[in-house]
C-alpha cells in the first residue's frame, strides 16, 4: 500500500495545550508522523510518497469562507494584538449569549470559530493544516488507480466543522476527500471513524446528506470528548435521515466488545454499498492511550484492518489521533498489514 505524506509535517508545531488546569506540551505532536514513517519503512508497507500541489478551492466546499479566512490571519491579528502566548480563546458565544454576531477583536473571533480550546494556534499551524489537506487530496486522486491507500495527515481533521476548529483539527481531511472523490464522478461515499473520539465535524458536515454515510465508534460523550455531540439517536435529518450511525461505548470496552459494533456498521456499509470506502484512522482506542479509556491491544488492529479489507471496495485511510506515541506506528500498520493479507 502507498502512503502519502508531507515532509513539511512540522509546520504545525504549537508547545503548549491546556489540559487538566495546566499547559502542558501537545499529545498531538510532529514525532506522531516521525514513528508512523519509521515502522512504515522498516516493515515495508509500500512506497512513501509526498503529496502534490492541489487546487485548494474545494476546501470551500467544507468549509466557511470566513472560517478559512479567520485561519490564515489568527496568528498575526494575535501577535498584533501584543500577546506573548499562543492563541486560545477564552470566551465563547455561549447559550447566554448572541452567538450570530461574529466580533473583530482576535479574543471574540478566537471564541467565535473555536470548538475546544486544547488546541492552541501559533507560527506555522495554517501553512501546516494545508499540507495536510494536501495529503489527503493526493492520496483521494491516486486512489482512483488503487485498491487502497494510506494518507498520512497531521494535523487530523474529524474534528473540525464547517466552521469551527478544535480537538486538534483545522481542515476536515477526510470530508474534502470525500469532496474529491464526489467531483470526480463518486456518488456514494461510506465515512466510516474508528478514532476514538467521535467525528463531530465529519458527521456535522455530512448530517443531511444521503451521498455520505458516515458512521462512528467511539467512547461515550457522556464521558468523552467531544462531550456534545456522538450519542446513538443522531441518526441524520432531511434527506440524510437514516445515513448517520453513531456506536457509542463505555470506559474500558475490550475489543471483544468494540468488534460487535464494529460489525454492525460493516453490514450497514454493504447495504449502502459505497463507491470508495473512507476510513478516519485514530489508534487513540490503544489500552495505554494517555488520553482515552478503550482496552484494545496492538495484535487487535490486524484482525480490524481484514475485516475493513474484507468488504473489497476501494479503501483510503485517513490518520487522525493516537497519542501513545511508542506504539503508534505499530498499531497503525498494523491496521494496514492486517489490510493487505
Ligand atoms: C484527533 C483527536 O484524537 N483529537 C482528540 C482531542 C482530545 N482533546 C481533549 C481531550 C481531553 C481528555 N482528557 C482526558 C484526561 C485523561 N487523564
Ligand atoms: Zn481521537
Amino acid at each position: 500500500m502507498k502512503t502519502i505524506y508531507s515532509k513539511k509535517y512540522s509546520l504545525h508545531n504549537s508547545l503548549t495545550e491546556l489540559s487538566g488546569g495546566k499547559l502542558v506540551k501537545p499529545f498531538e505532536t510532529s514525532a506522531r508522523v516521525k514513528f508512523i514513517l519509521n515502522e512504515i519503512s522498516n516493515r515495508k508497507l509500500g512506497p512513501i510518497i509526498e503529496a502534490k500541489d492541489q487546487d485548494l478551492d474545494i476546501i470551500y466546499k467544507v468549509h466557511d469562507k470566513n472560517y478559512v479566512k479567520f485561519l490564515e490571519t489568527a496568528w498575526d491579528e494575535w501577535i498584533k494584538e501584543g500577546f506573548k502566548g499562543e492563541a486560545i480563546p477564552t470566551v465563547w458565544p455561549s447559550r447566554s449569549m448572541n452567538s450570530k454576531i461574529i466580533p473583530n477583536n482576535i479574543e471574540g473571533k478566537l471564541g467565535y470559530y473555536c470548538l475546544a480550546n486544547e488546541t492552541s494556534i501559533s507560527q506555522g499551524t495554517i501553512e501546516g493544516a494545508y499540507e495536510s489537506v494536501k495529503i489527503a487530496l493526493t492520496a483521494a486522486e491516486i486512489l482512483q488507480n488503487e485498491k487502497s491507500i494510506f494518507a498520512l495527515c497531521r494535523p487530523p481533521g474529524h474534528h473540525a466543522s464547517n466552521d469551527q476548529y478544535g480537538g486538534y483539527c483545522f481542515f476536515n481531511n477526510i470530508a474534502i476527500a470525500a469532496e474529491k472523490l464526489i467531483e470526480e464522478g463518486a456518488k456514494k461515499i461510506f465515512i466510516l471513524d474508528i478514532d476514538f473520539h467521535h467525528g463531530n465535524g465529519t458527521q456535522e458536515i455530512f448530517y443531511n446528506r444521503p451521498d455520505v454515510y458516515f458512521a462512528s465508534l467511539h467512547g461515550d460523550p457522556m464521558e468523552a470528548f467531544p462531550h456534545f455531540l456522538g450519542h446513538a439517536d443522531e441518526k441524520g435529518i432531511e434527506d440524510g435521515e437514516g445515513f448517520n450511525l453513531n456506536c457509542p461505548l463505555p470506559r474500558n470496552t475490550s475489543y471483544a466488545q468494540w468488534r460487535k459494533s464494529l460489525i454492525k456498521v460493516i453490514d450497514e456499509v454493504k447495504t449502502f454499498c459505497p463507491d470508495f470506502f473512507l476510513i478516519s484512522l485514530g489508534v487513540d482506542t490503544f489500552e495505554n492511550d494517555p488520553i482515552s479509556f478503550f482496552k484494545l491491544k496492538s495484535v487487535d488492529y490486524f484482525d480490524v484492518g481484514r475485516i475493513i479489507s474484507s468488504l473489497n471496495l476501494p479503501t483510503l485511510f485517513v490518520m487522525e489521533g493516537g497519542y501513545a506515541i511508542n506504539q503508534i506506528g505499530i498499531n497503525t500498520v498494523n491496521i494496514l498489514k492486517g489490510f493487505e493479507e
